[in-house]
C-alpha cells in the first residue's frame, strides 16, 4: 500500500510539473443553459398542485359553464399544509393552477370587469378568498419556491365572459399576468421582492378556433415582473418565439409525454427545422438550449377524484424519479388536494416513503475515502482537470481531456470491495451538453465486466443495475460531440425495497409489456382493446396495474376512465384490456389518450420498455 501511495505521489508530481500554465478550459459548446434553466437543474424536484373548480365538479376539464357556487370548500383551504408537507417530502417548488382551462380564477382577478368568474364571487370565505395570496404566505413561511399555472385557454371567456376576440383576449390575459406576477410569490429576501420561479402556460386548447395568442407580449410582461422565472410554454409557441429572436425567450416545455419520464436519449436542445414542434426538440445539434420538464400525476388524473390508480412509492422512485431526474430532467409531480382543500393522508404516506427511498439511497456517498481516480488522458496533464475532480464534491471542477479527444475513461479504484447498485455521473453542463454514448464497467472478483451502457448524460445520469461488490468502477465515454467534461462520478446502494438482488447477467426475469404502441380509432368504434403480455414469466403468480391517462383528450369526454390490477396466475402470459370510447357530439378535432402499465408485482418482475399505448381518437364531427 505504501509503495502504491508513493507511486501516486510521483504520478501527480509528473502531472503537475508537466502542466503548462497556458492550458485553458475547454470552450463552451453552444447552446449553453441560461441561469433559470441551470437553477432548475440544480433543484429539479417540483410539485404540481391541481386544485380548483374541477375538484368540486369531478371533471378533468371544465367547460366554463360551472357555477361559481360550486367552488365551496368546507373549510379554509390549508395551503400551509401543502407547503409544509411538500417541503418535508423533499420538493423544491410548488406550481399551482391559479386558473385551469375552465377559466375560474383562484385569486380575485378584476381582469373581467363585467362578468367576473373568480373566487371573489364564490361562497369561499364569503368572497374574501385569495389562494395565490394564501399560498404565497405559506411558501414564504415554510421556505419552498412558488410557481404559477395560468392556462391561456379559457373556456369561460370563450363561452360566457365576453373577451373572445384575439385582441380582447390578449388584453384580458395580460391584465391577469400583471395581477399575478406583480403581487404574488414566495418572498425572496435577497431579491427584496416576491418571486415566482416558474410560469406554466399550458398548451391545451379546447376549441378549433382559439384566439391568436400574443406570446411575445405575454413573455415581455413575465420578464418585466419575474426575470428569474423559468417560462414553460407549449412547444409550438416556444418554437415561434425561438424562431423570432436571436435567443430563445422561453426556457422549456414538456418532455413529450405526461408520464414523468424524459426521453432516452435526452438532448436539452431544440432547433426550428422539424415538421412538428416536438420534432424540433431533443436534437443533439439544436440551436437553442431548451430544458424539458417531465410532468406526471400521483393519481390517474390531474385533479382529485376517488380511486383512480394512485402510484406507489416504488413506482414514483423507479418509474418517475429515475427516468426523469435520473436522465438529467426536472420532475414535476402532481399532488392534488381533496375537496377539503388538503393533501390526503394516503398521499402523504406515499410521499414520505418516496422521500425515505430517495434519502436512504442518495444521502450517503459510499465511496471509501482512500479511493483513487485515474484517467486515460488529462487535459494538458494538468491537475486542474484530473480524474479526481469528479470525486471532489465541487460542482465547478471537472475531469476533461485535450480538445481533440472525444472518447476516454475515468476509473475509481476503491482500494476495497464496495457493494452498490447505483452509478451516478454528471456532465459539466454550464459549458454545454456533449456526451452521446457511455458505458460503465465494474471490477468484481471475476475481473472487469460491463455493468451498464447508454446514450446521453446531460446534467445528471443515474443508472440502477443489480447489486454488485466491486473494487473499481470505470466510466467510458464512447462518443461525444466535443471533449467531454465529467464533474461528478459516484456509486450508491439503494434502499433495500428497491434492490434487484440478481447477478450481473440478466437471468431472464419476467417483464410486462403492452402492445401495440399506437392505435388509431374512430369516435364511433365504441371501444379499443390492447394486449398486456408477460415476457419470460409465467412460473409464479404476478400482477400489473393498468390505467388510462389523459392526453389532449380527457376522461369523460373522449374515453371512459379505466384502471385495473391484472393478476397473471401461473402459466398465463397474456391478457386483454379494453377501454370504452365516447362518441360525443363536439367538433373538437382529433384527441389522444394513453393506456399505461405500472406497479408490477412478483419476484424480479419489472415493467419492460413498451409500457404505454397511445390512442388517437378520430373526431367524426370535424
Ligand atoms: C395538460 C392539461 O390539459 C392537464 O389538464 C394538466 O393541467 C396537465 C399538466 O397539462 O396538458
Amino acid at each position: 500500500m505504501k509503495s502504491f501511495i508513493s507511486f501516486l505521489a510521483i504520478v501527480s508530481a509528473i502531472i503537475v510539473s508537466s502542466c503548462k500554465s497556458s492550458v485553458q478550459p475547454p470552450a463552451p459548446l453552444y447552446p449553453v443553459p441560461n441561469e433559470r434553466q441551470l437553477s432548475y437543474m440544480h433543484n429539479p424536484h417540483a410539485a404540481f398542485i391541481h386544485y380548483g373548480m374541477n375538484t368540486y365538479t369531478n371533471k378533468e376539464w371544465g367547460d366554463g359553464h360551472e357555477k361559481v357556487t360550486s367552488f365551496n370548500p368546507s373549510d379554509t383551504v390549508d395551503t400551509d399544509q401543502w407547503a409544509r408537507v411538500l417541503k418535508e417530502c423533499g420538493f423544491d417548488r410548488i406550481v399551482f393552477t391559479g386558473k385551469h382551462h375552465d377559466g375560474f380564477c383562484l385569486w380575485p382577478s378584476k381582469a373581467n370587469k363585467v362578468n367576473p368568474h373568480t373566487i371573489a364571487q364564490s361562497p369561499y370565505l364569503n368572497g374574501n378568498g385569495d389562494l395565490f395570496e394564501q399560498l404565497s404566505e405559506s411558501c414564504t413561511k415554510y421556505g419552498i419556491d412558488m410557481g404559477v399555472y395560468l392556462s391561456p385557454w379559457d373556456a369561460y371567456e370563450e363561452h360566457v365572459g365576453g373577451n373572445y376576440t384575439s385582441e380582447l383576449y390578449n388584453d384580458f390575459y395580460v391584465t391577469q399576468l400583471n395581477e399575478v406576477l406583480s403581487k404574488y410569490g414566495r418572498y425572496n429576501e435577497k431579491l427584496g421582492r416576491r418571486e415566482i420561479v416558474e410560469i406554466w402556460l399550458d398548451g391545451a386548447t379546447g376549441s378549433n378556433n382559439p384566439p391568436v395568442y400574443d406570446f411575445n407580449r405575454f413573455v415581455d410582461v413575465m420578464r418585466k415582473y419575474q426575470p428569474t422565472a423559468y417560462i414553460w410554454i407549449d412547444a409550438l409557441r416556444a418554437f415561434k418565439s425561438c424562431a423570432m429572436g436571436d435567443t430563445c425567450k422561453v426556457d422549456g416545455a414538456w418532455a413529450m409525454n405526461e408520464k414523468g419520464q424524459a426521453p432516452d436519449p435526452c438532448w436539452h436542445k431544440m432547433d426550428t427545422c422539424g415538421v412538428t414542434t416536438d420534432d424540433c426538440k431533443n436534437r443533439p445539434n439544436g440551436e437553442f438550449f431548451f430544458l424539458l420538464e417531465a410532468d406526471v400525476s400521483i393519481r390517474n388524473g390531474w385533479f382529485y377524484g376517488d380511486g383512480g390508480g394512485v402510484k406507489s412509492a416504488t413506482d414514483l422512485f423507479k418509474e418517475r424519479y429515475m427516468k426523469s431526474i435520473g436522465r438529467g430532467t426536472p420532475l414535476i409531480l402532481n399532488i392534488p388536494p381533496d375537496k377539503n382543500g388538503r393533501i390526503t393522508d394516503e398521499y402523504i404516506a406515499i410521499l414520505k416513503k418516496y422521500k425515505e427511498y430517495i434519502d436512504t439511497t442518495f444521502d450517503n456517498n459510499i465511496i471509501p475515502s482512500n479511493t483513487t481516480a485515474s484517467a486515460t488522458e488529462v487535459r494538458g496533464n494538468c491537475n486542474t482537470y484530473a480524474a479526481n475532480k469528479s470525486i471532489d464534491n465541487d460542482y465547478d471542477t471537472y475531469w476533461t481531456m485535450n480538445d481533440s479527444s472525444t472518447t476516454g475513461s475515468i476509473t475509481l479504484d476503491f482500494g476495497e470491495y464496495v457493494k452498490f447498485d447505483i452509478v451516478q455521473f454528471q456532465e459539466y453542463i454550464p459549458l454545454g451538453q456533449r456526451v452521446a454514448e457511455w458505458s460503465v464497467d465494474v471490477k468484481t472478483n471475476d475481473g472487469w465486466q460491463e455493468y451498464a451502457k447508454g446514450s446521453t448524460i446531460g446534467y445528471k445520469r443515474i443508472v440502477q443495475g443489480s447489486v454488485v461488490e466491486a473494487e473499481a468502477v470505470r466510466l467510458n465515454i464512447t462518443s461525444s460531440l466535443a471533449v467531454p467534461l465529467i464533474n461528478e462520478f459516484g456509486v450508491f446502494l439503494s434502499h433495500e425495497d428497491l434492490r434487484e438482488e440478481s447477478s450481473l447477467v440478466d437471468n431472464g426475469s419476467g417483464k410486462f409489456i403492452i402492445e401495440p404502441d399506437f392505435i388509431s380509432v374512430k369516435e364511433t368504434d365504441g371501444e379499443v382493446s390492447v394486449k398486456v403480455k408477460l415476457l419470460n414469466g409465467g412460473e409464479q403468480e404476478c400482477s400489473v396495474y393498468v390505467a388510462t391517462l389523459p392526453g389532449s383528450g380527457v376522461q369523460g369526454k373522449v374515453y371512459e376512465d379505466r384502471t385495473a390490477t391484472l393478476i397473471f396466475p401461473v402459466g398465463v402470459t397474456e391478457q386483454e384490456f379494453k377501454v370504452n370510447i365516447i362518441n360525443n357530439q363536439n367538433n373538437e378535432g382529433d384527441k389522444d389518450f394513453f393506456i399505461q402499465l405500472s406497479n408490477a408485482t412478483g419476484k424480479g418482475v419489472t415493467i419492460g420498455e413498451k409500457s404505454t399505448v397511445r390512442i388517437l381518437v378520430d373526431d367524426d364531427e370535424s
